[in-house]
């Protein structure tokens, strides 16, 4: 007998910057879930601790932000990442660290590690996620630096005062913010009330217009939604997929999430990133 050798050969590395949920379905373990299910290793970089379950949020505590510097240098000089993520970053001294550690790193568009931007600024009860005078640092730190930017329509509202009702809205929406400078925008039709049946997100690299049709699903549980199509877009990067592909990756990623999404508590239940794991523990 001898012993066995392991099989394991290093994944493409993707890293979360972004707040935790108690309740287990939004934000970093959103992003983890997804991370594993996409293949990829998930690495963390903690800017929040959220106090929440599935009615709402009661406690928001942020990191201090050299922290949040120091996690994202410690695994980018040893680890590497092939993609990075952002998703509640709490505040503008937050965004500051984050943007300077992007440029520490190497992290950001045109640079080694593409970066996709979640602009998350409220929970889906309407609980504040993001200081007021926060936005401002998104738009002129992050965007810049972004390949690819995440809004809803919520989000939309809040960085550019657009308020979108139809698929018009949408266009100009996404004009207006590839104005601050992402590579890529994507402007998420989930919240468009127009689309009774179908929910269509845009994408938009400042010379074409992409829409990206998918079913719309009658349910509540959409908790992390929006945290685990980013996570899958940046797992498409670090795969090596350009931002359309990634983009095309992560829709069809996530209608498969909310197709699987299930009640938990008194509330909004979750998006089921792991819908692809097979159940090994079950006779085959
Ligand atoms: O889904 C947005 C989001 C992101 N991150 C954290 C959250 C939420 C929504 O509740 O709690 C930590």
């Amino acid at each position: 007998m001898s012993v066995e050798q392991p099989v394991g050969i290093t994944p493409p590395r993707v890293m979360t910057i972004a707040g935790t949920d108690s309740g287990g379905g939004a934000g970093i373990a959103a992003d983890l879930r997804t991370f594993a299910a996409c293949g990829v290793h998930g690495c963390l970089a903690v800017c929040a601790v959220t106090v929440q379950n599935s009615v709402g949020v009661t406690g928001v505590h942020p990191i201090p932000p050299e922290t949040v510097a120091a996690q994202i240098a410690s695994v980018a000089g040893d680890i590497g990442l092939d993609a990075a993520k952002t998703g509640m970053l709490a505040g503008t001294e937050i965004i500051e660290a984050v943007a300077e550690a992007c440029d520490a790193n190497g992290i950001g568009a045109g640079r080694r590690t593409p970066l996709v931007i979640d602009p998350v600024a409220a929970s889906m009860h309407g609980d504040q996620l993001l200081a007021d005078s926060a936005l401002d640092s998104f738009r002129t730190l992050l965007f810049p630096r972004a390949t690819v930017v995440t809004p809803n329509l919520d989000e939309v509202r809040l960085l550019i005062g657009i308020d979108v009702h139809d698929r018009a809205g949408q266009y100009e929406a996404a004009k207006v913010l590839h104005e601050l400078g992402p590579r890529y925008v994507l402007v998420k039709g989930g919240h468009l009330r127009a689309d009774a049946d179908r929910c269509v997100d845009l994408l938009y690299d400042g010379h074409a217009f992409t829409e990206l049709p998918g079913p719309r699903f009658d349910t509540g549980n959409t908790h992390g939604g929006g945290d685990s199509m980013a996570a899958a877009i940046a797992s498409g990067l670090a795969r090596g997929m350009s931002p359309p592909d990634a983009v095309a990756f992560g829709k069809r990623y996530i209608v498969e999430a909310v197709r699987h999404s299930y009640p938990l508590g008194a509330g909004h239940g979750p998006v089921s990133p792991l819908w692809a794991l097979r159940p090994w523990w079950t006779p085959l």
